[in-house]
């Protein structure tokens, strides 16, 4: 007994010294960069904590992390309240000191280009990114040659011929969507971004396989049902990836467990299964010299496969020349990353952006001009991809303000691993040693008033637009020599930059367009007012919602669904 309890106390207490321990060394090697040092009692990338914010958010509501300096930068997504804050305080870099590693922020442009350009020196920090590898490894987790060789071989997916097929497609979900929005009349649609996330798993599971399903259809699930399609599988998944990345996947096939675990197990399964036959079905047509079906499966299997034999047999300068194909693993984890990269950041921006437009009537009124000036039919058929999504700049600027202030990931770290790095920054050069995470701090460079003015908190997309034109000109003209403007560049890195960016930009970019301009063109969105509210306070409600957010593993707002939104004809 009495040992019981000095192992209780003990552990904790040689657990606390080990950190206190860590601390105090990484103190001494940060001290030497001569920057502006803060301290943290907690790595905010440590899994165990990680985990319990995640598990016990309630716990977490009533600290107030914003008022104690010592751990507000513990905080998982700390980086999303605190915007270009510290940075004003301390100047482009600071440290984080922490007991694991030690965390260089910056947050001055020119910096955050050469960081992202030097893609050897700071390379991604795979741990972080390891527990993707549920369904086998993948572009998003691979280092070194080894990512090379699945970025050249999975970039097929990504080309414009792909685009005009998710343009239609999104077109066609819209439609849908706005149809079913419609139908809740004056009593509004509690459901905005959970829509919103239902539209990008339709277009991504009809980008990956060809597969368009009815919007309505997820509605009418019966949440203890066997989840029989792929659609369904991936919902299921995406909706607790956060639990199926840190446990084994055999823990989902332990019997006896509760409904909801077991329907994750069942989804992994399904999603797996469906995977392989796309994958048979394909190798078959292959091998009788047919056409390839065009999906997600067919595209990775054929290219690399082609890529891989003209590498061998004619010996010619294409890009993956000699490359080793991909493995069934490679294949099956690059489509659970091409869905999981796609689906929760696109998801996301539209749910924000959706309600940032109810917030902002003005906002929804100067896209509609832009949406009425190019696109003169009703009919959705004659809204052709490479005639009008170009046009369609100011639809674009909703997409690019919203991620400048609400981007669903909170940073792009990077990592100096066995070798130090000198990087330019606070206007000297600063020596970082080895074992170093260096974090362009995407929130504080896409908020500093020095990119982006005085009003740089604001949700403006109009600061997107630039025109050569006199206000007193027709509309017309206007339209004519209306461009999108270029930010300084590494003050805006979305997507970011350089080798390793994101290849669904334009993915991201098309499906937003298409589905705004659906919705916005003829109809016009404003929340229902509550008992004893005005419209104007209304308004201010749902702003708040909007910025009433939390980091989980993306960005999310808290309560979503307070929101009631009304759909009427413009
Ligand atoms: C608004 C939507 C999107 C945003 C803001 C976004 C942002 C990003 C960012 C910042 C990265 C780099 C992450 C890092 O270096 O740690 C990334 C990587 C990636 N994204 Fe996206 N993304 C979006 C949409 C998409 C879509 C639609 C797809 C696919 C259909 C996609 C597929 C990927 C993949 C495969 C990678 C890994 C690339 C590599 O490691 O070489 N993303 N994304
Ligand atoms: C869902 O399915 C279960 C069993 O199949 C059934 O008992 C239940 O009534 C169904 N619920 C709905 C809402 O259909
Ligand atoms: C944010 O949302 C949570 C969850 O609905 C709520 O409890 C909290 O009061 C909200 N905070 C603010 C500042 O509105
Ligand atoms: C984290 C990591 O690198 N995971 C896997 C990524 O892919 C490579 C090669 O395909 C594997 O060796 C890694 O285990």
């Amino acid at each position: 007994m009495a040992n019981t309890t000095l192992l209780l106390v003990a552990i904790p207490l040689i657990w606390l010294l080990w950190g206190a321990f860590n601390l105090f060394t990484n103190y001494q090697k940060a001290s030497r960069l001569r920057v502006p040092l803060v301290f943290a009692p907690v790595s905010p990338d440590n899994p165990m904590w990680i985990a319990i914010q995640t598990a016990f958010p309630f716990v977490f509501q009533y600290v107030p992390f914003q008022s104690i300096p010592w751990i507000r930068y513990c905080r998982l997504g700390w980086e999303f309240h605190d915007r270009c804050k510290t940075h004003e305080r301390l100047g482009d870099a600071w440290m984080l000191v922490t007991p694991n590693r030690n965390w260089l922020y910056v947050a001055q442009n020119d910096a955050a280009v050469d960081i992202f350009s030097r893609n050897r020196d700071f390379a991604r920090p795979v741990w972080m990114l390891e527990m993707l590898n549920v369904f086998g490894p993948n572009v998003s987790t691979a280092e070194g040659p080894e990512w090379q060789r699945q970025r050249k071989l999975t970039a097929t997916p990504f080309n414009d011929q792909k685009n005009v097929l998710i343009w239609a497609e999104a077109l066609r979900q819209a439609e849908d969507m706005l149809r079913s929005w419609l139908a809740y009349g004056e009593k509004g649609v509690p459901s905005t971004a959970d829509d919103s996330r239902t539209l990008a798993l339709h277009v991504l599971a009809f980008a990956a396989f060809q597969k368009s399903y009815p919007f309505k259809s997820w509605m009418n699930q019966n949440s203890s049902d066997r989840p029989t399609t792929y659609r369904d599988s991936l919902a299921i998944i995406l909706k607790n990836v956060l639990i199926i990345l840190v446990l084994p996947v055999k823990a989902f096939e332990i019997p006896f467990l509760p409904a909801k675990w077991a329907r994750v197990g069942w989804a992994v399964a399904e999603f797996r299964r469906y995977m392989l036959a796309q994958l048979a079905e394909e190798k078959q047509l292959a091998a009788e010299g047919k056409q390839g079906s065009g999906n997600l499966i067919s595209n990775l299997l054929r290219a690399s496969d082609e890529l891989a034999q003209s590498g061998q047999s004619t010996r010619q300068t294409g890009p993956a020349r000699g490359l080793k194909p991909l493995t069934q693993d490679e294949i099956l984890g690059n489509v659970f990353v091409f869905n999981f990269a796609g689906h929760d950041t696109t998801a996301i921006s539209l749910g924000y952006s959706m309600l940032l437009m109810v917030a902002h009537p003005g906002v929804q009124d100067w896209v509609a001009e832009e949406l009425n000036h190019y696109l003169l039919s009703d009919d959705r058929q004659s809204w052709k991809y490479d005639e009008v999504f170009p046009k369609l700049k100011r639809t674009l600027a909703v997409l690019l303000e919203t991620l400048r202030l609400y981007n669903p990931l909170p940073g792009i770290p990077k990592y100096t691993g066995d070798q130090p790095q000198v990087l330019q920054a606070n206007g000297r050069d600063i020596n970082i040693p080895k074992d170093t995470l260096v974090v362009p701090n995407l929130m504080a460079l896409h908020t500093h008033p020095r990119y982006w003015g005085q009003d740089s908190l604001t949700w403006r997309p109009s600061r997107w637009i630039e025109t050569s034109d006199p206000p007193t000109s027709t509309l017309g003209t206007r339209f004519r020599t209306e461009s999108i403007m270029t930010p300084p560049k590494g003050s805006f890195i979305a997507w970011s930059e350089g080798m390793r960016n994101c290849p669904g930009k334009k993915f991201a970019q098309v499906e937003f367009v298409a589905t705004m301009a659906t919705v916005f063109r003829n109809y016009k969105a404003r929340p229902v007012v509550k008992h004893g509210e005005t419209l104007d306070e209304a308004k201010v409600r749902v702003l708040n919602v909007v910025k009433n957010s939390t980091v989980e593993l993306l960005l999310q707002m808290k309560d979503p669904d307070s929101v009631a939104v009304t759909w009427a004809p413009r």
